[in-house]
């Protein structure tokens, strides 16, 4: 027989205090390592409470099947109010990201297949493969200037370029033109912006923003400073695709991305695009360019798997004859790198979700209604989930047992990452020209490690060195 709620292990008794001592520990910038010391001194389930923020945290691959099993019809995360109180303020719709219930479902099930469902593969890697030859001339040119022959910086701002390039085609099937040299101010302001927006929602996590927005504190002020300047910029991109389609006469042939797409199949209203195409805008930039950021950091710092992985893509680049489509098939290793990188440096800290019925979990009774966290970095770098965890081995994916509810950096089911696809594409062709055209190398000795700022990001910038080949 199960044991009841009130046993499970962990400090849930006083938020109050909980978030005192939390914040003495920098908590707001260290959740992932804080999470990690609980698994340790609690065991695979604890239960917690910080400020108004209640959660049951779990670390098994085992207990998340059981998670994803009661997650219902409508599956239900960890609700945002930093986001929905702005978009309360402001009077402006949520997008699929914040939307729940029949709601969220009607407009997901539509969104899937314009956005996630394969056959737009073949519309989407023309596109980003367009931007990803456009970045290798631009690194070219960078590389020329310095008179070198090769150039050491820290790319994250050129990899936000390259992201918000990429998700910009598919979305408006048009080029921003990012990778030229004199680039649009407002895009550069987009993307300090949504730079902001992560960074000043993590307190808001602890501390109701209503609360904060009473007091007339910063942190709600510059996030909704952040997310004006986000809506600011997507409002027109939408305006002058949605012009160009009223002006259009006959029908074109070519693929005219995501947003075209949705208004012509007109099955939601045109509100309702425009708050989801905002979300997928500004969430195509950080977690992407982070992501590859870690993999070149990674690639770096193990030579002999960075020449393994350009063996592979050669040998699919001949097979394929160029066909990036065909190519994208035929590697595997570099598929893994990309599994690997979020294995040991997801974008989430965690997945959530409130269960829509009641569970046992490791001979707990949880109640429906609970919110249940599994601890994705934890378990990434857990002993007991991964064989020596703290190694980097791409090739421990291309075997089937490593899969079981291990591999959930963009989440699970139906409410999974919505951008998953376009992710992974246009990360993965980002990898194939990279090893294609250049040598990673890593400058110093720096161990870089990861730091809480909503999404998990490096804690110092990561100086890489790129040779061409
Ligand atoms: C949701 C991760 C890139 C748009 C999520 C979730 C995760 C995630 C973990 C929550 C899933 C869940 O609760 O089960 C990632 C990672 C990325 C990435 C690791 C890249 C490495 C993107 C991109 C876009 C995007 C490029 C937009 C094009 C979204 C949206 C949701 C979401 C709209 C909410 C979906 C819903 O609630 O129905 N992502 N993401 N993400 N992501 Fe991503
Ligand atoms: C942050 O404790 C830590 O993909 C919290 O592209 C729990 C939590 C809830 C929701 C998660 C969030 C964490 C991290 C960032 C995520 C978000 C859901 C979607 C969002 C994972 C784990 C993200 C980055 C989206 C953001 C789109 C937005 C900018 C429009």
């Amino acid at each position: 027989i199960a044991r009841p709620f009130s046993e499970i292990p962990g400090l849930w008794k006083n938020g109050v205090v909980n978030l005192y001592n939390f914040w003495k520990l920098d908590g707001f910038r260290n959740l992932h390592r804080i999470m990690l010391q609980n698994f340790n001194t609690f065991g695979p389930i604890y239960r917690e409470k910080i400020g108004y923020y209640e959660s049951v945290n779990i670390i098994k691959p085992e207990d998340a099947a059981i998670l994803f099993k009661a997650e219902g019809h409508y599956p239900k995360r960890l609700k945002v109010e930093a986001w929905t109180s702005y978009r309360d303020y402001r009077n402006r719709k949520y997008g699929v990201l914040l939307k729940n219930g029949e709601d969220w479902r009607t407009n997901r099930v539509i969104l899937n297949k314009e956005v996630i469902s394969l056959k737009m593969l073949e519309n989407f890697v023309p596109l980003l493969d367009d931007v990803g030859l456009d970045f290798m001339a631009r690194l070219h040119k960078k590389i020329k200037r310095s008179g070198q022959n090769k150039w050491t910086t820290d790319l994250s701002q050129e990899l936000f370029k390259y992201a918000l390039e990429s998700v910009s085609s598919v979305l408006y099937g048009e080029r921003l033109g990012l990778m030229l040299d004199y680039i649009d101010p407002e895009a550069q302001r987009f993307i300090d912006c949504i730079t902001l927006m992560f960074k000043t929602t993590s307190p808001m996590l602890y501390i109701p923003p209503a609360l904060l927005r009473q007091v007339g504190a910063k942190v709600w002020r510059d996030h909704v400073e952040a997310w004006d300047g986000i809506f600011n910029q997507a409002d027109r991109c939408i305006q002058n695709i949605y012009r160009q389609l009223r002006q259009e006469t006959g029908t074109s042939k070519e693929y005219p991305g995501v947003l075209a797409s949705l208004l012509l199949l007109d099955r939601l209203s045109i509100e309702d695009i425009k708050a989801s195409v905002t979300e997928l805008m500004a969430g195509g930039v950080d977690t992407t360019s982070i992501t590859l950021l870690w993999t070149l950091y990674e690639l770096a710092r193990h030579p002999n798997l960075q020449e393994e992985l350009r063996a592979e893509v050669s040998a699919a680049r001949a097979a394929s004859q160029g066909d990036m489509l065909d190519m994208l098939k035929r590697i595997p290793l570099v598929k893994g790198a990309l599994k690997e990188t979020l294995r040991l440096h997801p974008v989430a800290v965690s997945l959530q979700r409130y269960i829509a019925e009641d569970i046992i979990i490791q001979n707990y009774h949880i109640p429906a209604g609970t919110l249940v966290q599994l601890g994705l970095y934890a378990m990434g770098r857990d002993p007991k989930v991964f064989f020596r965890p703290e190694q980097y081995q791409p090739s421990r994916w291309l075997r089937t047992e490593t899969q079981y509810f291990r591999s959930l950096g963009f989440g699970f089911g139906p409410r999974q990452c919505l951008g998953r696809r376009i992710a992974e594409t246009e990360m993965q062709i980002f990898l194939i020209h990279m090893l294609e055209n250049f040598r990673i190398e890593k400058q110093r000795n720096v161990d870089v490690q990861s730091t809480f700022e909503l999404i998990l990001v490096p804690d110092k910038p990561v100086i890489l060195t790129l040779k061409p080949l």
